[in-house]
Formats: structure tokens, sequence, C-alpha cells
């Protein structure tokens, strides 16, 4: 297991890398259509989950939403399987079964990827009941996006990790839309973090575009947790540079706001703070920068070259058995056959 102390900020900074020039260029398969479904990337949110990944041990659990492809990386989850996942084939992190939405990594802790806006909160509140159940001393990372504030699950998994005294950190990833829609008109809470303060949960704003913040914060409170369990709310302000997946094109904001984002990339803001402390220069930031693109390029080739899942594993892992959920294709085949022949039109 790896000291939090060892996890060097320029190792860090060259995993901010990995991740946006992974979805750099996940968006560039998606319009090629080697990608299927959904993507949502996280470009612009990348000092969120690196600095709260850097204040955490290795067996610490982490759990999130849809936009989960950093999460993953962050872990320790590779390149190739990431990319293997989105392309739908069977060496991906979730047997390529799950897609961009369902990373999922059992062996770095990450356990996932969830759709379904706010569903993984209880999951989360889960795992950390676990932990504590065992007696253990580790900790949950429940990331998730403003937008699942205001659902009632995530209501009913903040009141219990209180009344429990669950060590588990909500990380709210306030990037201020879910979808087109700003946090504005959403929430009628003048900030996030008061949501935390009526469950008696305490709870801070972080500057999620500050890789240092994030990182310095979170280990604060999670060391707190690991003395005396208990949950702890984080409220970081960040922005995607990005629509809310690949088919949005982000008109419902103005290219002065987006500008004005980008001007505090987190990225550079890391590069220029360890420049200016003498712990990198151009030519190391050029090289990191050059081994995260070529990390990411042998991903997509080791995406194509590999196999697609076995059809007969389709209805694997999901909630109907499978021998249930291919009678149901086969029984909706037959009546849309008959239906078909019929003249019938379905209802
Ligand atoms: C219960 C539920 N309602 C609606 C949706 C459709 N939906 C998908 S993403 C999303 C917005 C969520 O925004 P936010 O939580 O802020 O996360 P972000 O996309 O900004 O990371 C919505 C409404 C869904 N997936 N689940
Ligand atoms: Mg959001």
């Amino acid at each position: 297991m790896q000291p939090v102390e060892q996890r060097d900020e320029v190792e860090m900074l060259s995993m901010m890398l990995l991740i946006r020039r992974f979805e750099e260029r996940a968006s560039q398969q998606y319009q090629a259509q080697k990608i299927g479904g959904f993507c949502h990337l996280y470009i612009g949110q990348e000092a969120v989950v690196t600095g709260a990944i850097a204040a955490i041990r290795d067996d610490d659990y982490i759990i999130t939403a849809y936009r989960d492809h950093a999460h993953a990386l962050a872990r320790g989850t590779t390149a190739d399987a990431c990319m293997a996942e989105l392309f739908g084939k069977v060496t991906g992190c979730s047997r390529g079964l799950g897609g961009s939405m369902h990373f999922f990594d059992k062996k770095h802790h990450m356990y996932g990827g969830h759709a379904i806006v706010a569903a993984h909160v209880p999951l989360g509140v889960g795992l950390a009941f676990a932990i504590k159940y065992r007696g253990e001393d580790r900790v949950t990372l429940c990331f998730f996006g403003d937008g699942a504030i205001n659902q009632g699950s995530f209501h009913e998994a903040l009141n219990l990790a209180a009344l429990y005294k669950l060590p588990i950190v909500f990380i709210c990833e306030n990037n201020l839309f879910a979808m087109g829609t700003s946090v504005t008109r959403s929430t009628s809470l003048r900030q996030i973090v008061d949501r935390a303060e009526g469950y008696d949960i305490p709870g801070e704003i972080v500057d999620g575009m500050n890789f240092r913040e994030v990182r310095d914060k979170v280990a604060e409170v999670v060391d707190s947790i690991r003395k005396e369990s208990h949950p702890a709310f984080l409220e970081m302000r960040t922005y995607r540079y990005r629509g809310h997946s690949m088919s949005d094109p982000a008109s419902y904001r103005t290219k002065q706001e987006l500008e004005k984002y980008r001007l505090d990339d987190p990225i550079t803001r890391l590069r220029a703070q360890l420049t200016r402390e003498g712990k990198l220069t151009n030519e190391q930031f050029d090289l990191l920068d050059k081994q995260a693109k070529e990390t990411v390029l042998a991903s997509v080739k080791f995406a194509e070259k590999s196999p697609q899942p076995p059809l007969d594993t389709l209805y694997d892992y999901t909630y109907a058995n499978g021998a249930a959920a291919q009678s149901a294709t086969k029984n909706s085949d037959e009546s849309q056959r008959l239906e078909s022949t019929t003249g019938q039109q379905g209802r």
C-alpha cells in the first residue's frame, strides 16, 4: 500500500495529463463512431479527482456517477482497460458490457460508474457501513454532481451516514450545470454545502480547480475520519469545458464564461506552481505530455485489436438472469413477428 506522502506532485500532474489526453482522444474516437452510447467528458475537472485520490490510501473505496473515466484512471485502472471499455471490448474494465458510464474496477476499489443521478450515493453509504461494521479504518469517497443534491436518495443517504457516523466523504463536483440547467435554477440553496449542515455533517467549499487545495482539504477530512468515524461533505467548485455529453453543444452558456474558467485551468495551474518552485522544467513537462499522448494512442490500438465480448455473455450481470432476459427478448421478437404478419400495430 502506498503511503499518501509518497504521491509525488509531478506524478499527479502527469496523471492529470493522462486523463486530459485520454478524454480528448475518446472524444475523437467517439466522433469517428468507434465508441457508441453515451459519453460524458471530465475535461476541466481533473484536479478534483486527482487531488482527492492523492489524499487517500490504495485500499480506500471510491464510487461515482457516469462522468467516470477520470476516476478509474486516477485510481490506477490502465488506459488500455478504460479505452477498451469505451470501445465495448471484452478487455475493458467492465468486460465491454458497461461502456462509458459503467466503469468498474474492484481490484482498485473503484465501485462504479453509475448512470442514474444520485442512485449511487446510498451505495457509497453502504460501502462506508461495511467499513465500520468490519471495524476497519478505510474511508469511502463518494463523488456526485450538483444535480444529485435534490434527489430523494441523496437525502436518505446523508441522513443514514449522519445517524450511523459512517466514514464517508461526500464530494459534490459542482460544475454549475446539470445537463443544461444552471445550479442557480435547480437548487433553492444559496450554496450547495448548506445541504450538509441540515444533517449535522461538517462541510466546506473547496476550489476544485486547484489540485493542492483539493488534496490538502481531502487529506485533512480523511485524517479526522480515520481518528474517529464520521461523515463529511466537500463542495468542489469546478467547471466542465465540454458539453454535458458528446451530443451537447452547450449553447446555454457564453464563450466568455468558458474562457474565464479555461484561464484557471487545473493542469496549467499545477504546472506553474511546480515550475515556479524549481520542481519542473518545460522540457520535463513536454516529456510528460508526450508520454501521456503515447499511452493513450497505444490504448486505442489495444482497444481496436481486442475482441468483442462473446454474444452469450450479453445478459450476464443484468438484474434479470440470462435465461429470463433472453426468453423475454425471444418473446418480444415473436410478438413483433406476429404483429408484422397480422398487420397489427404494437401498443
Ligand atoms: C434519476 C435521473 N434523472 C434524470 C437523469 C438524466 N440525467 C443524466 S445526467 C443529468 C444531470 C446531472 O447533473 P450533475 O449531477 O450536476 O452531474 P454532471 O453531469 O454535471 O457531472 C440528468 C438529469 C438521470 N440519469 N437519472
Ligand atoms: Mg453538474
